[in-house]
């Protein structure tokens, strides 16, 4: 329980929101819930969120890209001070589970509704935010709603981003009614938190309850494609064939290597893959794929991309196929504020918490933030590891600790509440 004994949270309001919202976008069918970014579930979500953050009698406002933010205005705050900043995302990949983002947000709306409760007001407004498109599931980059805020992509730029499935992202915001006039930005933090599930195993498997996020590794998202020539699977010599297929194949092979060869800190995984015209007795004429290269380091980041550059320029000569690659994503490795850091290790040491500094594996709207204002991040515990899949699971009792834990640090860095 916090050591703020007149402002509790209201765990049961918590758990109950976490899952209403994980009842959006339910696929009976394949498991867990889907909201991708600015579709009708994702709307669904979202026009939950606000009505959520207006029961709460915040000040609520829409950027251009989307992004929402709810505010708890302090007294001393006469509409220029710049808030303690709680945030994360609610929409999900396909099939996800009921916390990634949404823990963080929901979280926040706790923090609030815990001083509001207790009839307190923060020497400091709280502002909640849910980014837009932080999965970059549809429309690439990832954290786009976060990154356009931290002044890291031109609005104008992320509204005119064509989506996998052909769409406009700025159409879709303006059908979804998330068109905002807010300018991105203009709610400038004076801090930022997020708290997060661990999405990985180290928590778990350390018996370890809060993990204190130290940095976050890079991130490189690129576009392969691969055209080469159609021909009869049957007539077609082996020596004679420029096979789109076997090449995209022969790539996945090659990044498995250079992660292995990385000792492990290099990781790479192709997620997408289609082949043209993907039919069983016809040589692929072209693949197309993506590939998703992360590490803690920005050289060693940096050496995986060349030595994938370096495997497409040879096997393109090889197999007599012409390969082009894409840009979807760059981000170098981010290290967080240690002032906040430390209060976060504090505040779990002062609430008799297990904890342990770690870095995060997964991409975060905070790694965005963290360009304009001081940010850090919380863990919480991920069963068995999972997530981006309906397994995706934290126990109750761990959900509302991490909470705690937020709170404790909100106010103690809010000085004293009036
Ligand atoms: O890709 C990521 O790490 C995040 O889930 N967007
Ligand atoms: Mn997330
Ligand atoms: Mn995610």
């Amino acid at each position: 329980m916090s050591q703020h004994f007149d402002i509790c949270l209201n765990a049961e309001v918590l758990l109950e929101q976490i899952h209403s919202l994980g009842e959006i976008g339910l696929d009976l069918q394949n498991g867990g819930r889907t909201r991708i970014a600015l579709s009708d579930a994702e709307k669904a979500g979202r026009d939950r969120l606000v009505q959520w953050m207006r029961a709460l009698d915040l000040d609520v406002r829409i950027d251009r890209i989307g992004n929402i933010f709810g505010t708890l205005r302090s007294p001393s705050d006469t509409g220029a001070q710049a808030p303690l900043m709680i945030g994360s995302h609610i929409d999900t990949v396909a099939n996800a589970g009921a916390l990634d983002g949404c823990y963080g947000v929901l979280a926040g709306l706790a923090v609030v509704r815990a001083l509001r409760e207790a009839g307190r007001l923060p020497a400091r407004s709280i502002t909640i935010g849910a980014f837009t498109n932080e999965e970059g599931a549809r429309y690439q980059p990832d954290m786009m709603g976060s990154l356009v805020y931290a002044g890291g992509l031109d609005v104008a730029e992320a509204l005119a981003t064509i989506g996998t499935d052909g769409t406009c992202l700025g159409d879709e915001l303006a059908r979804i009614g998330y068109a905002g006039d807010l300018e991105p930005g203009a709610i400038v933090p004076h801090e930022y938190l997020e708290l997060h599930i661990e999405q990985g195993p180290i928590l778990e498997a350390e018996n370890t309850l809060i993990g204190v996020v130290e940095n976050l590794q890079g991130i490189s998202w690129q576009r392969v494609t691969i055209q080469g020539s159609a021909n009869h699977a049957g007539t077609t010599p082996t020596r004679l064939r420029h096979d789109a297929g076997y090449v995209a194949a022969a790539v996945v092979t090659a990044l498995r290597q250079i992660a292995c060869d990385s000792n492990g800190t290099t990781l790479a995984t192709v997620g997408c893959m289609a082949f043209e015209p993907n039919l069983i007795n016809v040589i692929p004429r072209k693949a197309e794929f993506t590939v998703d290269l992360r590490d803690p380091d920005e050289d060693r980041l940096l050496a995986a991309e060349q030595g994938l550059s370096a495997f497409l320029r040879n096997i393109a000569v090889a197999e007599g196929v012409q390969i082009s690659t894409e840009r979807l994503a760059r981000f170098q490795p981010v290290t967080f504020d240690a002032g906040l850091v430390e209060a976060i290790a504090s505040s779990a040491e002062r609430l008799g918490f297990s904890y342990r500094r770690m870095s995060s594996g997964a991409g975060h709207d905070a790694q965005m933030i963290a360009r304009i204002c001081p940010a850090a991040m919380i863990f919480v515990p991920s069963r068995g590891g999972i997530s981006h899949n309906p397994r995706e699971h934290t126990d109750d009792d761990q959900l509302i600790k991490g909470v705690e834990v937020l709170l404790d640090v909100v106010i103690r860095r809010l000085a004293s509440p009036l």
